[in-house]
């Protein structure tokens, strides 16, 4: 790795874990410039998108993900719900444009998509993409044919998350493997859909375990289009949630890191500060901003947990002087 100064232009997909480990190390203030001139080449850093989030199917989910609320196999106290109906998602949906969202993701608590349900999301997901919003979804694994559809009835992005390094993943969940989401994404990726794909920090993971998750990223056939980093919302009665009570998660400075990481590897992918802001100081979000990060969740709830209050967003974005993206 160069020593001098920073010329990431270039898109990269060899990155090697000795590299990136050696990103991690370098003194923070070294590792943020960087991570700044990287996302000033490819973005105008003063733009922030904006992105709301729908639970549109809640709870009840028959994977047993140690972080999670909606895990049918926590005693989180969530009361399950069936898919909601396309005219409620629509009107989330136009309040979410209104109050300045340019994208809307919605997600369920699905192990896996059934092909039941793909027409009913289809005419969702058209009609969302009809008031001019960005599209994105996130419905458990997909196959090659329910990517295609989606494509089709006008989705732009389908999330679907690698969470952790493969060392660690089984700490986190095991009723699926790191390959099986491998091939949803490639399912995805296969019918020309943008991928949102990201993971979590603070779920008892090592730093080592932080550069091997970034490096699965960075060396997947396309970089995802779209890179979500969670810092764990711990929730009671889950695994994750109880664990990372009694060790604590990653300091602010260890989350700043792994996000001008990331911008730094996938210098072109929107880097979305995702759960947990609401537990994070305006500071720590700055840094995360200068940092890379480029697009957040608005409105007052992710899918199951609180966000910050829209007018506090308002306020630090104006604060800080950026501005909302437009609609592409
Ligand atoms: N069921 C689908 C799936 O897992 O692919 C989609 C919904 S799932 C809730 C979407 C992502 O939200 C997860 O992959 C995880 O990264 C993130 N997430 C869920 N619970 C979280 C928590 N308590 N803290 C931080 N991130 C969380
Ligand atoms: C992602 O990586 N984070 C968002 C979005 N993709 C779907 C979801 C965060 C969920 C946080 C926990 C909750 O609210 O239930
Ligand atoms: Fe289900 Fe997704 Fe939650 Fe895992 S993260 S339990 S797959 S809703």
């Amino acid at each position: 790795m160069p020593d001098t100064a920073p010329t990431f232009a270039t898109v990269r997909h060899d990155w090697t874990k000795t590299e990136i480990a050696a990103l991690f190390d370098l003194p923070f203030m070294e590792l943020v410039y960087r991570a700044a001139t990287v996302h000033r080449q490819h973005f105008d850093p003063s733009e922030i998108q904006l992105s709301q989030l729908l639970s549109i199917k809640t709870g009840g989910c028959a994977e047993n993900c140690g972080y999670c609320s909606q895990s049918a196999h926590h005693d989180t106290g969530l009361k399950a719900s069936k898919l909601m109906p396309v005219d409620e998602v629509l009107s989330a949906a136009k309040a979410a444009r209104d109050g300045g969202a340019q994208r809307f993701c919605m997600g369920a608590a699905w192990r896996d998509l059934k092909d039941r349900d793909v027409p009913a999301l289809s005419q969702m997901i058209a009609e969302v993409k009809a008031l001019g919003l960005e599209t994105c979804a996130t419905l458990g694994m997909i196959t090659p044919d329910q990517a295609k559809a989606l494509k089709e009835a006008g989705l732009d992005y389908y999330n679907h998350n690698l969470d952790t390094s493969p060392e660690y993943y089984e700490s986190v969940v095991t009723t699926r493997t790191y390959q099986e989401r491998l091939d949803t994404l490639e399912a995805v990726r296969e019918v020309g859909m943008k991928t949102c794909c990201g993971g979590i920090v603070g779920m008892g993971e090592t730093r080592e375990d932080r550069v091997s998750f970034l490096h699965q990223l960075a060396t997947l056939p396309a970089h995802p289009d779209s890179l979500p980093i969670n810092n764990l919302v711990p929730v009671s009665n889950t695994p994750l949630g109880e664990l990372s009570k009694i060790k604590g998660g990653v300091t602010p400075v260890e989350f700043v890191r792994t996000v001008a990481v990331a911008r730094i590897l996938c210098p072109k992918s929107m880097v979305r500060l995702s759960a947990g802001r609401n537990e994070m100081s305006e500071e720590l979000q700055a840094l995360c901003f200068l940092a890379g990060a480029n697009s957040i969740f608005v409105g007052n709830q992710l899918l199951t947990t609180p966000n910050p209050e829209r007018g506090s967003d308002a306020f630090l974005l104006q604060s800080l002087g950026l501005r909302p993206m437009a609609a592409s």
